[in-house]
């Protein structure tokens, strides 16, 4: 598992050389905008159940068949197993945030989810439906300029946007 900065030494270090000028300033920005990070990583997770919540209204909204006898998301053990997906998802998206690099969340989460759901009959495609639900909610949780000292986000949005699309993008 990697964060940003482990990951720029690792790649330094692969081609033996110093770490780069470019690569210290982009560093240094970083740790310039670590409130901010922290502070959208801080909403999302206060916010967790609702992200999920709102999500799955809205993706059994749009694919009943889920909900329906026979579908995936049927009996309360499949509804919970899904909720809980979600949520997994979402806190691994928030550990990416973090640490300002998605190697948390692909290498224990993502990898191999793909072949879980075929293997259960979970439809990817639903998933990645949800996850893009819960991408919208949770970027207007992060940005929303209230209540919070304002500032340019929207460099740390669209990096939280990547990850989000990342995951939806492994299993659909
Ligand atoms: C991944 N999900 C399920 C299982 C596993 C995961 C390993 C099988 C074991 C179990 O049932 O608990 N686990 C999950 C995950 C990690 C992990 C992400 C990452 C570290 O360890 N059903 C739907 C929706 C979707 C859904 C489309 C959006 O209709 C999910 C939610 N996942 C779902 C369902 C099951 C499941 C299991 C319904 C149960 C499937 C079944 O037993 O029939």
């Amino acid at each position: 598992m990697l964060d940003a900065f482990t990951k720029v030494v690792a790649q330094a270090d692969t081609r033996g050389d110093y770490v780069s000028d470019a690569q210290v300033d982009a560093l240094q920005a970083m740790v310039k905008d670590g409130l901010k990070r922290i502070d959208v990583v801080n909403r999302i997770t206060g916010n967790a159940s609702a992200i999920v919540g709102s999500a799955a209204r809205a993706l059994f909204a749009e694919q009943p068949q889920l909900i329906a006898p026979g579908g995936n998301a049927y009996t309360n053990r499949r509804m919970a197993a899904c909720l809980r997906d979600m949520e997994i998802i979402l806190r691994y998206v928030t550990y990416a945030v973090f640490t300002g690099d998605s190697s948390v969340l692909d290498d224990r989460c993502l990898n191999g989810l793909r072949e879980t759901y075929l293997a259960l009959g979970v439809p990817g495609a639903s998933v990645a439906t949800g996850v893009a639900k819960m991408k919208e909610t949770a970027i207007a949780i992060a940005n929303d300029p209230n209540n919070i000292t304002r500032g340019d986000c929207s460099s740390l949005i669209s990096e939280l946007g990547g990850y989000f699309d990342r995951a939806a993008a492994a299993v659909g």
